[in-house]
């Protein structure tokens, strides 16, 4: 096989959330979040786990930035934890925690890493919540607050920022299935939900750009490419409506200033009839420098009479593909196909890849190394695509593998493994696995 060899400056870099890894819960006047009170809610994550302790990455970030850097990461996504900051979610800033994410920035920049900021991955102080969470409006104002704390002190510095990350799984997982924090299970209140996010998304953005900071800001969100099972009209039909809801209801917003309307025709014939001031549209698609997205896998869906919404999973063919420890497909051509839809149908925006990798049972071999050989199978097959879209003219310009290191999957606890970075938890001793390995030789290669 020829080499794969990607375009000069590609940014390789690999992602991690505060949530997740920092541990350090309720350290130098951090206030609680809503992932703390979720997870230390009985019934909620597997084995009770939570993350007060996590990777302790709090104390830790030292020594893995030495463990970035002997991968040769060019960046590295991070999240900032919003409680940390302003305990309350508004008002009073505490100082420390502000300085932890100095100390970390500093530390990256020394050692050539570029610090790539997400400033929401999940963790929104629980005082927000108690006044109504995302669902307020009045969150959207806060958060524009916090971040223009963020923004002053690391603008600067720092070249670029992702306001959200996955603002579908905050509304679905969080908002209507109940099974993120906070816990809520309702449709409405879902979609009140991603609005808000998308809001505060693009009042932030304007913020940025008014502070004039010379830097780029884009949001993550979590896509994969819808296929039909057949291509039945009727199948097609259920693929394309379930992207609208699941992929478009973010990207037409952002892109194009309206929500698509299968969708909104969708959630009324559910008896929800959605309207959204224009004002509000127009925030929230204001330019962006790069669309960031998550992806993991496919989904195959098929017309589905039986089904309320009229379309489902076609789980009978899923039996047919390999997958990860979450159950996920491997289907690496679903990437490329969704690289290829977003430039044909998004006016072909610079595209980051801010996530992207897979959860195996991994263990210490007796030869003391972590042979992770269907990870890097998967690593592998997944950047193959990325690079044909490359060279079918798409302008992706970077890959974040997740996950640095083994850490907290939410509600799973610690019982999935993403990272190319072994975590042992009882001691919190690190070990590159062979995938970490394999990723220095790509990021050293520039390719394979
Ligand atoms: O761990 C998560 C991450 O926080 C958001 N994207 C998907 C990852 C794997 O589930």
């Amino acid at each position: 096989m020829s080499k794969i060899n990607f375009p000069k400056d590609f940014i390789w870099g690999s992602a991690t959330a505060a949530y997740q890894i920092e541990g350090a819960y309720n350290e130098d006047g951090k206030g609680e979040s809503i992932w703390d009170r979720f997870s230390h809610t009985p019934g909620n994550i597997e084995n009770g786990h939570n993350g007060d302790i996590a990777c302790d990455h709090y104390h830790r970030y030292e020594e893995d930035i030495k463990i970035m850097k002997e991968i040769g990461l060019k960046s590295y996504r991070f999240s900032i934890s919003w409680p940390r900051i302003f305990p309350e979610g508004t008002g009073q800033l505490n100082q420390k925690g502000l300085d932890f994410y100095k100390r970390l920035t500093n530390m990256l920049l020394e050692n050539g890493i570029m610090p790539a900021i997400t400033l929401y991955h999940w963790d929104l102080p629980q005082k927000l919540q108690d006044k109504g969470g995302w669902k307020n409006r009045d969150t959207t104002d806060y958060f524009t607050e916090y971040c223009e704390a963020i923004f002053k002190s690391l603008g600067d510095i720092v070249p670029m920022w992702i306001t959200h990350n996955e603002p579908r799984v905050v509304a679905l997982l969080g908002h209507f299935l109940g099974i993120h924090a906070p816990g809520i299970k309702d449709l409405r209140t879902s979609l009140e939900v991603s609005h808000n996010i998308l809001l505060s998304h693009g009042k932030t953005v304007k913020l940025f750009r008014e502070m004039n900071i010379d830097a780029q800001i884009g949001i993550a969100l979590n896509l994969s490419h819808h296929y039909p099972v057949s291509e039945k009209p009727e199948d097609i039909a259920a693929a394309e409506l379930s992207f609208s809801i699941a992929g478009r209801w973010y990207l037409d917003p952002l892109f194009k200033g309206c929500y698509p309307e299968d969708a909104l025709e969708y959630y009324k014939k559910k008896g929800i009839e959605l309207s959204f001031p224009q004002d509000d549209l127009k925030l929230i698609s204001q330019p962006i420098d790069f669309l960031a997205f998550n992806n993991y896998s496919s989904d195959i869906i098929q017309y589905d009479p039986s089904d309320e919404s009229g379309f489902s999973f076609a789980e009978s063919i899923l039996d047919k593909f390999e997958k990860t420890d979450m159950g996920w497909i491997i289907y690496p051509e679903g990437l490329y196909d969704l690289l290829m839809l977003l430039d044909r149908d998004y006016g072909k925006p610079n595209l980051i890849i801010s996530e992207n990798g897979a959860a195996f049972k991994d263990e210490i071999s007796s030869s003391g190394r972590i042979e992770d050989t269907k990870r890097i199978q998967y690593l592998k097959s997944y950047l193959t695509q990325a690079h044909r879209a490359i060279q079918d003219g798409v302008n992706l310009k970077g890959y974040y593998l997740w996950s640095l290191m083994d850490n907290f999957e939410w509600s799973f606890g610690y019982n999935k493994r993403f990272g190319i970075v072994h975590v042992n938890f009882e001691t919190q001793e690190r070990k590159i696995k062979d995938s970490g390995y394999w990723y220095k030789e790509v990021i050293k290669n520039n390719g394979f």
